[in-house]
């Protein structure tokens, strides 16, 4: 989690169509905008350089670019989304990855992952299968990933879920906070688990950057946790971006 620089897309208004499992009704493009503008704030407050990527109308989900590509100090990884509305947003940030990687590797057809499902830990990468990834694109996915030096361990998104990290991230070098179903996971076996109180499930999607803890401010319990446990908290509206099952690691490529 020691970054110095990444990317961003600003939201289209499209935005308010963007995919979800369930309807809670439309984000407001507006106050999203606000939420948008804060993180922007907070990547460069943790030390960022930040790229921000012109808003794409074709493309609603395109402010979410954790999910088309995985960002190394040793290179990029080109990805496939699993949505069918997602695809095209690969080749919309290609030409940015390649000004800014001397090494891009890509995923060849026929398999699929999303960004979403994949989680770097110290010693691993988890890619989690679910309705995005499956296991061609997990396959390769992991020889990109040894090609750039990296383990990589395949786990399973919990039923349900939209991502893998939905529902698990990246605390410090030990710790991972996670939802309760995610807690006994293998891949975490040697870590510290910090378990998302019920009723917060949202909450379980954070991101590290440097010394700062970027979380959702609207899950007090949460904030509590992992202000005991000693993190630097910056809390962060979301309200705008879970009405599209969206959280904080997806709106932004750090390397
Ligand atoms: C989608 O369904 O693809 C978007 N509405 C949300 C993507 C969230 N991305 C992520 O968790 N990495």
């Amino acid at each position: 989690y020691s970054f110095t620089a990444a990317i961003v897309r600003a939201p289209s208004h499209s935005v308010v169509h963007g995919l979800r499992a369930a309807d809670h009704g439309n984000p407001d493009y507006h106050e999203l905008l606000k939420q948008h503008d804060a993180y922007r704030d907070a990547l460069r407050s943790a030390g960022l350089e930040t790229t921000v990527l012109p808003p794409l109308e074709d493309y609603p989900d395109s402010i979410f670019v954790e999910d088309v590509a995985l960002v190394f100090s040793q290179g990029a990884i080109l990805l496939r989304p699993g949505a069918a509305t997602r695809q095209g947003e690969s080749e919309q940030i290609k030409a940015t990855l390649n000004e800014l990687f001397a090494t891009v590797l890509t995923i060849p057809p026929p398999g699929r992952v999303d960004g979403g499902d994949v989680l770097v830990l110290p010693e691993a990468v988890v890619i989690g299968l679910s309705g995005r990834t499956d296991r061609t694109g997990a396959a390769a996915l992991a020889d990109c990933l040894a090609a750039f030096g990296l383990r990589s361990e395949i786990a399973r998104t919990p039923p349900g879920g939209l991502h893998f990290k939905s529902e698990c991230s990246l605390v410090d070098e030990e710790t991972v906070l996670v939802t309760r179903r995610l807690a006994s996971l293998t891949a975490f076996a040697k870590m510290r688990r910090l378990v998302v109180p019920e009723g917060e499930e949202p909450a379980a999607n954070v991101l590290r950057i440097n010394h700062l803890l970027l979380a959702s401010a609207g899950y007090p319990r949460t904030l509590d946790l992992l202000d005991q446990h000693g993190s630097t908290v910056v809390p962060l509206e979301t309200s705008e971006i879970e009405k599209i099952d969206a959280g904080l690691t997806c709106m932004s490529l750090r390397w």
